[in-house]
């Protein structure tokens, strides 16, 4: 992995579960382990993610403003953003704001949607999102939705089956609300995991073994290494082939007993051990 010359900042926008590793317990620990300097927005508190049977969720929006009249005061400005887990629509709006007041003239904008997953819509979450979430596309210069809000995002059903044809038209018509680089990720075949890229009027398809369990949380995994990864490299087919081993790595070395999470941390401790 080729290191940039000066350290970038990167802010990442996403809520903080306190249990869960998902959002930002993923997104800070991996670009921190990337050389970013990582600079965080929460957007919410929640005792643990939405896939656990309950939950407590403190709203952070009101406290953006005074956060951003600090930031402004202080010429605050990031090389890349990178949005998760935002979880209400006044977010979307306040994500937007960011953009406007904290970028720099090379800033990066990473979004992953993230609003479902396994064609269902998270807890929380409605089509007035989603449109919402839809007309931000357009400030983005990378989006990575999985298969489900690729959907969604267009109005395409869901299906099951992932074929190439299917995929690509979906890449397609999300290519109506966005010049941004499409990464559509968990295309799941047979034996195999992938994703679609749209970059430009370019597509190819990347696919890799399938790891035969799901936990919880790898999405976020992926775009916060995709993104590291990229911002490092410029590319986005060794970006995209990246993210996709660190994920099927840290999925394979998860114990069956730890249910709720995806135990990227022993990727991260066993290069540490070897020096790497
Ligand atoms: O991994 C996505 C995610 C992030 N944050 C919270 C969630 C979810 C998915 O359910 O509940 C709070």
């Amino acid at each position: 992995m080729g290191e940039t010359m000066c350290k970038q900042k990167i802010l990442t926008i996403q809520d903080l579960s306190c249990v869960g590793q998902c959002s930002l317990t993923v997104a800070l620990p991996i670009l921190s382990y990337y050389g970013f300097e990582t600079c965080v927005l929460p957007t919410a508190l929640l005792s643990n993610h939405t896939m656990f049977s309950s939950w407590s969720y403190l709203d952070l929006t009101k406290e953006i403003p005074n956060i951003f009249k600090e930031w402004e005061r202080n010429h605050f400005t990031f090389d890349a953003f990178l949005l998760g887990y935002l979880g209400k629509i006044d977010l979307i709006e306040v994500a937007k704001e960011s953009f406007e007041k904290f970028s720099n003239a090379n800033t990066k904008i990473f979004i992953d949607p993230v609003f479902a997953d396994n064609g269902k819509i998270y807890p929380g979450f409605n089509m007035d999102y989603i449109l919402k979430m839809r007309e931000i596309l357009k400030y983005a210069d990378f989006i990575l939705p999985n298969v489900t809000e690729a959907c969604f995002l267009t109005g395409m059903d869901y299906q099951d089956n992932h074929d190439f044809e299917w995929i690509k038209k979906i890449a397609h018509e999300l290519r109506k609300y966005t010049s941004a680089t499409i990464v559509i990720t968990g295309i799941e075949r047979t034996h195999t995991i992938g994703e679609f890229i749209l970059e430009g009027n370019q597509s190819m398809e990347l696919m890799h073994p399938l790891i035969p369990f799901k936990r919880h949380g790898t999405g976020d995994l992926f775009s916060a290494v995709f993104t590291a990864n990229y911002l490092h490299t410029q590319d986005v087919k060794q970006a995209s082939n990246h993210a996709a081993k660190f994920v099927a790595d840290s999925l394979q070395v998860t114990s069956k007993e730890h249910f709720y999470g995806v135990e990227f941390e022993k990727i991260m401790s066993k290069s540490r051990k070897e020096g790497a």
